[in-house]
């Protein structure tokens, strides 16, 4: 039994909770390896169709835990730590070929910005709020953050966000396009349970591919991207998913789709 995260899978949805609520989620090395037994998990379990990154109590993730970052000792180097815990943490996500919503409730800081901004979808509800956190510290950005914030708000809005250590509410996310949806805290749970609920009912193969070109698309120019949508295609194409889709078209009917 995992002792800092909560885990279950219901109908295709699998809720991952990070759960050390007195400390703000802030992660430590055992959280860290529970986080990716979890991710290993839903890579592994066809049932998995959706993914939902939630926290327990008032906070979403302080990020590194400061107590014991004091304490890493030895040869291993901060550089190390990144390495083996939060940089296959982002990744674990951004590979996962479903899709993953991040619901958050709270205050996103540091490396749990880096978890939130992993994510596929980011639902927050008006008392979240986002910071980079890593300059309060002395640190540069770390766990994808260098990466998301420059793609998504622009590279001076990153550089004022991580030189000058701004807090940002859900609103200003929203504005900026942080976050994708806020709403109040009380329907959080429920409007994610519904959008999840929803996705974990979709062509899973073509929501995991869609993941696939897109994340290749910010990486490659626009002949390179043309190039690997038609190799992806082909992929979807064969699915019986795409198949479902195309008959219950033309029986106007709605599709059932398996996540094959
Ligand atoms: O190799 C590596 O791992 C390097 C990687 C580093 C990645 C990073 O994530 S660096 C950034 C680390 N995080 C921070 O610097 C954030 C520190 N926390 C804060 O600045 C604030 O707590 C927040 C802005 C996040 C929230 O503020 P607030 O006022 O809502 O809450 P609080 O009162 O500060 O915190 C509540 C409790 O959680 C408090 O404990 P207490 O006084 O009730 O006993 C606080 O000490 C604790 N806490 C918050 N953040 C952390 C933490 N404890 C350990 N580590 C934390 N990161």
């Amino acid at each position: 039994m995992p002792e800092f995260i909560r885990f279950d899978i219901t109908d295709g949805v699998a809720r991952l909770t990070l759960n050390r609520p007195d400390r703000l989620n802030a992660l430590t090395r055992l959280m860290t390896v529970e986080i990716l037994e979890a991710i290993a998990t839903c890579h592994r379990e066809e049932g998995v169709r959706c993914v939902v990154l939630a926290a327990a109590g008032r906070g979403f993730c302080a990020g590194q835990d400061l107590t014991e970052f004091q304490t890493l000792t030895g040869p291993e180097t901060v550089g190390d730590h990144l390495r083996q815990g939060f940089n296959r943490i982002v990744l674990g996500l951004r590979r996962l070929e479903k899709p993953v919503i991040a619901q958050i409730q709270g205050v996103a800081a540091g490396a749990g910005l880096g978890l939130a901004l992993a994510a596929d979808l980011r639902i927050a509800s008006e008392q979240a709020r986002f910071t980079a956190a890593f300059i309060g510290i002395g640190l540069a950005p770390d766990t994808g953050v260098s990466w998301w914030l420059p793609r998504l708000v622009g590279p001076a809005k990153a550089f004022e966000l991580l030189a000058t250590n701004a807090v940002m509410d859900a609103a200003e996310a929203l504005r900026l396009g942080l976050v994708n949806q806020v709403v109040p805290a009380d329907r959080l749970e429920t409007t994610v349970a519904e959008l999840a609920g929803r996705l974990a009912q979709g062509p899973t193969r073509g929501i995991g591919l869609t993941k696939r070109v897109l994340q290749r698309a910010l990486e490659v120019d626009l002949a390179a991207a043309l190039e690997y949508e038609a190799q992806v295609q082909d992929i979807a194409y064969r699915t019986a998913d795409h198949r479902e889709g195309v008959a219950a078209f033309l029986e106007k009917r709605p599709p059932r789709f398996a996540g094959r």
